[in-house]
């Protein structure tokens, strides 16, 4: 009797643990388009097309390897749009022995894995993802009994397991762990930035493009030109093109915004390794090895390492931790409904419109823009927790619930109650205009506090510090700005908190 063994749009590893034992005699895999996965929230044209894609290439190598795939396409007449049906029609149809899953990256479908064995009448046996670093028991034994949990911790104990940038007298490569200080330059507008790659597009994604276009045309966002990686071996033309092209400056500029420029030095590997395309560890050693062999610098090589090996290994610590829990959290009340803009990229503030626009074309934005301009205005001015949470996962192509959470609710939006940041990543007009251009272009002045000209993150900031001062005046990391606020005249605080109010209402009206 055959093994029914599923593949998600996001578990495209040929060594995936699901496939791990596979008798490509009798077992069948199925991988299924479905309606449900692609509208629960209204996903970007580009992530979809690139999953589809992706799907339907990883499908035709397993196929080449003489593996029986079951591929159901979102137009097959039979396709019942879910994966519950999707799983009872493949029973139904070949009469599994058993279901072999590996663990998905949300708590929805996990649920759903749990529901099948009852509803099915068909054992199901749900396996560890092991391309992830820790697992989350390993995960949990850290979290245990500590207070707080720092990545940086986290991130020591990952180089350690892995020897990744590590010296045989178990000291830090370059003595130190963290090389962050050094990773904080400013770019110039007129700096050549690396080309990035345009994959050949198959007929596989031709039609895929296609069926995209005609049924997701209502859905956020742009799906031409098409530039991504479908397959393993465009995914590592990208890696190999990241490695030797653009690490060596990765460092420099990490924090660094540049009107026009979406990519800077970022690597673009994020939604290739969240789909299964790449591995975190092969990146890693392909990054230590740049460093080893004098191709990259250490703070680039450790600073991009620290994101994969520590960042992505910690947030999905963090929402296995704490689920279903963690997916309820508003620690900060914050209840006001998306403005708008958020799908218009129709605002006065360019910061707003330039990040809006380069998500809208590409289902991509680089962290500190997705943290500190898309995140913080949300954060400021007390956007539904919800709402935000659900705009980061349809619009960006690396979007899946383990990571998007921690980082949209925790780091950004400060809701866990500072289980991910140590403070809120709360900044006014000052920070964005200092470490981008974007205010050279903007109706707004990032310098002006109050007054029709008043860059809203500014009166914004210290009203979101205001309203939440019983919660943060204890954070060890906050009497400074409260002082800086006390210092303030009693007339100029009136003036920031209506002026607050007006920039809140001019939001709610679609004026801002
Ligand atoms: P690079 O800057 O080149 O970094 C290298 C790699 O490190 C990335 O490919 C990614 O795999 C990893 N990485 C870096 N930072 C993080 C992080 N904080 N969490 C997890 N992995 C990280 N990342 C996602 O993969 N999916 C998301 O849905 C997602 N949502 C986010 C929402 C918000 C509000 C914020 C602030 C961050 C979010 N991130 C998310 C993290 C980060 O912004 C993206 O991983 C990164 O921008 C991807 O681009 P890149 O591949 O060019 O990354
Ligand atoms: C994101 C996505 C989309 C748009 N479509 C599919 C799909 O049709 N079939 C599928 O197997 N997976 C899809 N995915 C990825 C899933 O949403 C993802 O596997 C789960 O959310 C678990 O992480
Ligand atoms: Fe953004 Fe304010 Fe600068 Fe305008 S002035 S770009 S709104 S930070």
């Amino acid at each position: 009797m055959p093994l029914l063994r599923l593949i998600l749009g996001d578990q495209l590893s040929h060594t995936i643990s699901s496939l791990e034992d596979i008798d490509i005699r009798q077992d069948v895999v199925l991988i299924c388009e479905v309606m449900e996965e692609a509208t629960y929230v209204p996903h970007h044209p580009k992530k979809i097309a690139f999953l589809f894609s992706a799907m339907r290439h990883f499908a035709q190598e397993l196929q080449v390897r003489g593996v029986s795939v079951r591929y159901v396409k979102l137009d097959d007449e039979a396709n019942t749009g879910s994966f519950d049906g999707e799983v009872k029609r493949a029973v139904e149809a070949l009469k599994p022995q058993k279901l072999v899953v590996t663990e998905p990256g949300e708590y929805r479908v996990l649920t759903k894995m749990h529901s099948w064995d009852k509803l099915f009448s068909i054992p199901v046996e749900i396996r560890t993802d092991e391309r992830f670093l820790a697992t989350g028991k390993e995960f949990g034994a850290w979290a245990k009994g500590k207070k707080q949990l720092r990545m940086e911790f986290f991130y020591r104990e990952m180089r350690k397991k892995y020897r990744i940038l590590m010296e045989a007298d178990g000291k830090p490569t370059g003595g130190q762990w963290n090389y962050d200080k050094e990773n904080r330059k400013t770019p110039k507008a007129a700096m050549a930035f690396p080309k990035r790659l345009s994959h050949h597009k198959s007929a596989i994604t031709e039609d895929v493009l296609a069926i995209v276009s005609k049924r997701f045309s209502n859905h956020f966002g742009r799906l031409e030109p098409f530039h991504y990686a479908v397959n393993r071996d465009q995914a590592l033309a990208e890696l190999d093109h990241f490695i030797k092209e653009i690490l060596p400056s990765f460092g420099d500029y990490q924090d660094a915004m540049l009107s026009r420029e979406p990519f800077l030095y970022h690597s673009l590997l994020s939604s290739y390794l969240n789909a299964g395309l790449l591995l975190p560890l092969e990146i890693c050693q392909r990054a230590e090895a740049a460093y080893r062999s004098g191709k990259a610098p250490l703070n680039s090589v450790e600073g991009f390492i620290r994101q994969i090996l520590g960042w992505r290994e910690y947030i999905r610590g963090i929402y296995w931790q704490f689920m279903p829990e963690y997916g309820q959290r508003n620690d900060l009340q914050a209840k006001l409904p998306l403005p708008d803009f958020y799908w218009t990229g129709q605002t006065q503030m360019f910061c707003m419109q330039e990040v809006i626009s380069q998500t809208r074309d590409h289902a991509y934005s680089h962290h500190i823009q997705r943290l500190m301009i898309t995140g913080n205005f949300a954060l400021l001015a007390g956007l539904d927790v919800k709402e935000v949470q659900q705009w980061y996962l349809a619009v960006y192509s690396d979007a899946y619930e383990w990571v998007e959470m921690p980082n949209t609710l925790g780091m950004a939006l400060f809701g866990d109650g500072g289980v991910v940041a140590s403070k809120p990543y709360a900044a006014s007009g000052k920070y964005i205009n200092r470490m981008s251009n974007f205010c050279d272009s903007c109706a707004y002045d990032p310098d002006s506090m109050t007054g029709e000209k008043a860059c809203p993150f500014n009166a914004l900031y210290w009203d979101f510090l205001v309203r939440h001062e019983e919660k943060l005046r204890g954070n060890q990391r906050m009497p400074f700005v409260y002082a800086t606020w006390n210092k303030f005249s009693a007339d100029k605080q009136k003036a920031i908190r209506k002026q607050a109010r007006k920039h809140l209402e001019r939001m709610i009206n679609g004026q801002l």
